[in-house]
C-alpha cells in the first residue's frame, strides 16, 4: 500500500479541489454483516459484506455526482465537486467523523450510532460553504471486544491497525506469499474479513441489523464453492468479479486465498481439489498455498501429492512449501520409500518472505 506513504497530504482538501469551502460526507449501508455465506468452516469461502454486492466505489460515487447536480439546482449556479470514495487521497473516517457522521471506535472503522459501522464512506468536496453538523460525542467506552475476537491480533492497540497482520490486507491488498504463521488463523476468508465488526455493540443494534444494502448481491459469488475457486479459469474469473469490488484481486490471488481457506476448512473433501491445484496450476502461489493445506488436511492422497511436489515442483518456493507440510503432517520426506522421492537440493523460503525471525 505504498500509495499512503507517497500521497500528497492527505488532510488537505484543497490539493483535491483547489476551490473546496465544503465536504459533504456520506455513509451507505451495506446490509447486515452476518448475512449468508458467513459459515466460518464451510466449502464456500467468506467474502466481507461490503463485496457481496455491486462495487460500492461506483455506486457511491454516482450518487454523489447527482448530489452535486441538485446542489447546483438549488443554489441556481453551477458547483464546482468532486466525488471521493476510496479512490482520492482523503482521509475518509476522519473528514466523515468531522462532519458528525459518527466516531472512530478502536476497530479504527467509523461508527455511525444506530446503522454501526457496516457502511462504506465517500465525500462530495463542493465550493459551497456549509455549516458544520455538531461531532458525534458517543465513543466504545470500556469496551475491547474487537481488540480480543480479532484473528491475527492485528489490533495492536485500540485504535491501531498493523495492516501487515490484517486478513482484509492479506486477501486483498498482498499480492505475494501469506505469512504461514498467519495463514491458521485467516479462517474461511477470501476476501476481507469482518470480524472486528460483527463483534461490536454497536453493529447488534436494530438499525444495524435490519440495514438494507445499498449495492444488492452478486449470485455468482455465493454459488462459487472453494474447489471451484482453486481452478477458476480466466472467462469465469472475469464473469465472477465484473462489477464488484473484487476487481481488485487477481485470479491467483483468488485461488490463494481459497487454498488457504481449504486448509482452514478442516473439511478432507476438498483434498483431490487442493491435490489438483498442486499437480497442475499454472500458479506457483497457488500451489504453493495449495501444499500448504494439504498438510492441514492430511491424508493418503494428500500425502501423495506433496511427495511428489516436494521431489518434482518446478518452483523451488512450492517444493520448500511441500517439504514443510510434509514435515508438518509429521511425517517428512520418506528417502527410504523410494529412491525416487529423494528430495531435490533444500530448497529455500521463498523469496522476500523471512520474516523478522527469521522463521515463517
Ligand atoms: C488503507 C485502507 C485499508 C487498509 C488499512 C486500514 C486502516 N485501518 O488504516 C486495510 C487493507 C487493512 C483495510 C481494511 C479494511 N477496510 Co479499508 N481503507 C483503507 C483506505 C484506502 C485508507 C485508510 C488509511 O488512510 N489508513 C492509513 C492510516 C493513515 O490510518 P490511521 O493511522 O488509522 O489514521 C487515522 C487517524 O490516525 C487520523 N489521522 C492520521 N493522520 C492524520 C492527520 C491529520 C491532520 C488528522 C486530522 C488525522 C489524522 O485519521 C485517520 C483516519 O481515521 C480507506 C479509504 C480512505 N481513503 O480513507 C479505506 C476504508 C478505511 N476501509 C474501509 C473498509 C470498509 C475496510 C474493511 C472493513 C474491509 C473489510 N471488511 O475487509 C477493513 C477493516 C479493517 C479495520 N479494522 O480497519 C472503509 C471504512 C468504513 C468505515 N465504516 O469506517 C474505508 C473508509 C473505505 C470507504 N470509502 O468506505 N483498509
Ligand atoms: S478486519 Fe479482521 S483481521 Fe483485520 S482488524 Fe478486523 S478482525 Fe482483525
Ligand atoms: S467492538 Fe467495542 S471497542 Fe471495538 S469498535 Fe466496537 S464498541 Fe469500540
Amino acid at each position: 500500500m505504498r500509495y499512503l506513504d507517497t500521497a500528497a497530504d492527505r488532510a488537505d482538501v484543497h490539493a483535491l479541489l483547489p476551490e473546496a469551502q465544503s465536504v459533504v460526507a456520506v455513509a451507505m449501508p451495506y446490509g447486515p454483516l452476518a448475512a449468508a455465506n458467513a459459515s466460518l468452516t464451510s466449502a464456500a469461502g467468506t467474502v466481507a459484506a461490503y463485496a457481496r454486492g455491486a462495487d460500492y466505489h461506483r455506486v457511491v460515487k454516482d450518487k454523489l455526482r447527482i448530489l452535486a447536480d441538485q446542489i447546483a439546482t438549488w443554489l441556481g449556479r453551477p458547483v464546482q465537486a468532486r466525488a471521493c470514495v476510496d479512490t482520492a487521497p482523503l482521509l475518509e473516517r476522519e473528514a466523515c467523523a468531522r462532519a458528525g457522521l459518527g466516531f472512530i471506535g478502536k476497530s479504527t472503522l467509523l461508527i455511525c450510532p444506530g446503522l454501526g459501522s457496516g457502511v462504506v464512506l465517500g465525500e462530495l468536496l463542493v465550493d459551497v460553504p456549509i455549516a458544520p453538523d455538531r461531532p458525534e460525542r458517543r465513543r466504545c467506552g470500556r469496551c475491547r471486544l474487537c481488540l480480543d475476537a480479532c484473528p491475527t491480533g492485528a489490533l495492536v492497540d485500540s485504535y491501531q491497525l498493523d495492516a501487515r497482520r490484517c486478513i482484509s490486507y492479506l486477501t486483498i491488498e498482498h499480492r505475494g506469499w501469506i505469512p504461514r504463521r498467519l495463514r491458521s488463523s485467516m479462517g474461511s476468508w477470501i476476501f476481507g474479513c469482518d470480524v472486528c465488526q460483527r463483534v461490536c455493540p454497536f453493529n447488534a443494534g436494530r438499525g444495524a441489523r435490519e440495514a438494507v444494502s445499498m449495492f444488492g448481491t452478486n449470485d455468482a459469488l455465493s454459488a462459487l464453492s472453494l474447489g471451484e475457486l482453486l481452478h477458476l479459469g480466466a472467462a469465469q474469473y472475469r464473469k465472477l468479479v465484473r462489477g464488484s469490488a473484487l476487481e481488485r484481486v487477481s485470479a491467483r490471488q483468488l485461488g490463494r486465498n481459497a487454498a488457504v481457506a481449504a486448509g482452514n476448512s478442516g473439511d478432507q473433501r476438498l483434498v483431490p481439489a487442493l491435490a489438483e491445484a498442486l499437480r497442475v496450476h499454472s500458479s506457483g502461489l497457488v500451489r504453493g498455498h495449495a501444499a500448504w493445506a494439504l498438510g492441514r488436511l492430511g491424508s493418503e492422497e494428500a500425502r501423495a501429492a506433496l511427495r511428489c511436489a516436494a521431489q518434482s515442483d518446478r518452483d523451488a518456493e512450492v517444493r520448500w512449501e511441500a517439504q514443510r507440510a510434509l514435515g508438518e503432517l509429521g511425517r517428512c520426506v520418506d528417502t527410504a520409500d523410494s529412491p525416487q522421492l529423494r528430495p531435490a537440493a533444500p530448497s529455500r523460503a521463498p523469496d522476500g518472505y523471512v520474516e523478522k525471525n527469521g522463521s515463517r
